[in-house]
């Protein structure tokens, strides 16, 4: 027997603060086709029962054409189970999809459990319900469906996993964090995040898919499944003694070779440049927007003329130089002014 455990799709999801209008409206209708992507792969693997852990949307009241989207795949694969557990990021459900003759939806203040065989699914929207209130068998093969943040305490708000040891859990089947990961409980069960099936940012890098359950004699075996589909990639290039712009473009070039070209890409420029060096990032980003989905470039070199080695000088350029570095955060524009403001000082004939 298979199950397919995932979570936190956060289906609509506003991501225009981590890009562009034009890419988050594309990103968005990737997202529901990451669903039906994983929706397709339940059916090839013949599974029982999709378990969604969770933060299926991104907020409360999603657009209907989102819910359509979902009901119809959803609707298109009748043989097929889908056991939803309502996330901190969920409201009620919209009707028309758990009036879905395959949708269960768990209870928001009490536990459900649902049957396949000798696989028992209890799920409840309370992560903090004690596992006194879930009646688990021992001879059962037992999943439990939560959405929280896991804890080695009890606590208000979060799982405690050193209550649920020792209480017949074959597989805790987690929502909340975007990081797919899969723990060991006690001796006989394990616990896990999904994770997102794709990534809504940079905070989501790396490979994203599901959990596949396989049920044999009574035991779960769950292994992390990597989703085709755009990844996202956070890193930063140290673009020390770069003497021209030419030169740090070929060291970004390099990053960068290896990362598929559907890709979302995340610079972070270290390192330290002289005064007068000039780092064109608007243009550098440009170049790589060729070559990949979507670029973003952020400046955190810093000047070689640090304020300290100007501490003591007392000439004018000196007390220039340590002024426009207290003063301009933008690392680019302090070379600029420094490089400009100096060879005005010495006379020189600056073009602008
Ligand atoms: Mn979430």
């Amino acid at each position: 027997m298979v199950f397919f455990h995932t979570a936190d799709l956060h289906l609509g999801a506003g991501m225009e603060a981590n890009m562009p209008q034009d890419k988050a409206a594309e990103r968005r209708l990737e997202l529901l086709e990451t669903f039906s992507a994983l929706v397709n792969e339940a059916q090839k693997a013949d599974a029982s029962a999709v378990l969604i852990a969770g933060d299926l949307f991104d907020t409360e009241t999603p657009a209907p054409t989102t819910v359509n989207r979902v009901a119809s795949v959803i609707e298109a694969h009748p043989g097929l189970d889908f056991l939803i557990l309502a996330g901190n990021h969920d409201g009620e459900l919209p009707v028309s999809l758990t009036s879905l003759a395959n949708v269960h939806v768990f209870p928001a203040d009490r536990p459900a459990c649902y049957r396949y065989g000798e696989v028992a699914v209890y799920g409840c929207g309370d992560c903090t319900r004690p596992p006194d209130d879930f009646p688990l068998a021992e001879g059962d093969c037992n999943i439990v469906m939560l959405h929280g943040e896991t804890s080695e305490s009890a606590t208000q708000t979060g799982i405690d996993l050193r209550a649920w040891r020792g209480r017949h859990v074959d597989y805790l089947a987690l929502g909340h964090y975007h990081r797919a990961d899969i723990c060991p409980l006690d001796s006989r069960g394990s616990y896990a995040y999904a994770g997102c099936p794709a990534a809504h940012g940079f905070d989501e890098c790396g490979e994203k898919g599901y959990i596949r359950l396989t049920v044999e004699n009574g035991r779960i075996t769950p292994v992390f499944v990597p989703l085709p589909g755009r990844r996202m990639h956070a890193f930063s290039v140290d673009v020390s003694d770069s003497e021209s712009p030419d030169l740090i473009q070929s060291r970004l070039y390099e990053a960068c070779r290896d990362i598929p070209a559907q890709d979302g890409i995340r610079v972070e420029l270290k390192g330290t440049l002289p005064p007068g060096a000039s780092l064109p990032t608007a243009a550098l980003k440009k170049v790589l927007e060729q070559t990949h989905w979507f670029v973003k470039i952020k400046d955190s070199t810093v000047c070689k003329a640090e304020a300290d080695a100007y501490r003591h000088d007392i000439s004018l350029a000196g007390t220039f130089i340590r002024l426009v570095l207290e003063e301009e955060n933008d690392p680019d524009l302090a070379r600029e002014i420094i490089s400009l403001g100096v060879a005005a000082l010495r006379g020189e004939e600056t073009e602008l």
